[in-house]
């Protein structure tokens, strides 16, 4: 089923205010539970420098990163599977994604004050076809859009706390990143901050 048409920001679908507060606040709790059972974990690129983001996951991988590259794996650094992913996520991949496999990676980000993500793509699945999808929770992000190929102009815009967003299509493989967050912009998080999922195909 397709949802209603969104904006279209270079192929980038978003659905701003896709997630009422109380859904908000209940896929918040659902990530407690995840957080409890995989905590968020400090990442570091594979030349060594630390991200800025905390990270953890649900589902049958993880996305990680650390010396030995950026890779997916099947269990949390403390050797135990990941959780699965919450209900409540994978009704938002069901209403937009448009995507007949479900999702087998919720890589969850959380930005605290000078948190930020570099232009990137997300290249490390095996299926192209199957879109990435994007929520945020919490404060307000200065999100990037760049071009398919590296380079280039870009464009750049807030996101909300209920922002659902879609790279897909020619989309697919597009250069985003977070520039910064705005902190104290949302009281979703009691102890403030942006929780980003991101879900995807993996296989
Ligand atoms: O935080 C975001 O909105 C984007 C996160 C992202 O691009 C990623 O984790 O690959
Ligand atoms: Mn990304």
């Amino acid at each position: 089923m397709s949802p209603p048409p969104g904006l279209n920001v270079r192929g980038v679908r978003i659905w701003p205010g896709f997630l009422s507060p109380a859904a908000q606040a209940a896929m918040l709790a659902d990530l407690r539970h995840v957080a409890a059972a995989a905590p968020f974990f400090a990442p570091v690129t594979p030349s060594g420098r630390p991200m800025t983001v905390r990270m953890t996951a649900a589902g049958q991988f993880g996305w990680i990163t650390d010396r030995r590259g950026y890779r997916y794996e099947p269990h949390h650094p403390n050797g135990k599977p990941w959780p699965p992913i919450p209900p409540a996520v994978l009704a938002v991949w069901d209403a937009v994604s448009d995507c007949p496999r479900p999702p087998e990676c919720c890589l969850i980000n959380l930005y605290r004050d000078s948190a930020r993500m570099g232009l990137h793509q997300d290249k490390d699945e095996a299926d192209f076809t199957c879109p990435v999808v994007s929520v945020s929770l919490g404060d307000d992000a200065l999100f990037r859009i760049g071009n398919v190929e590296k380079g280039g102009t870009t464009q750049s815009l807030w996101l909300r706390s209920g922002d659902v967003l879609v790279l897909g299509g020619d989309a697919r493989l597009i250069y985003h990143g977070v520039d910064r967050i705005r902190p104290g912009s949302s009281t979703l998080l009691h102890s403030g901050g942006r929780i980003n999922l991101t879900l995807r195909v993996v296989t």
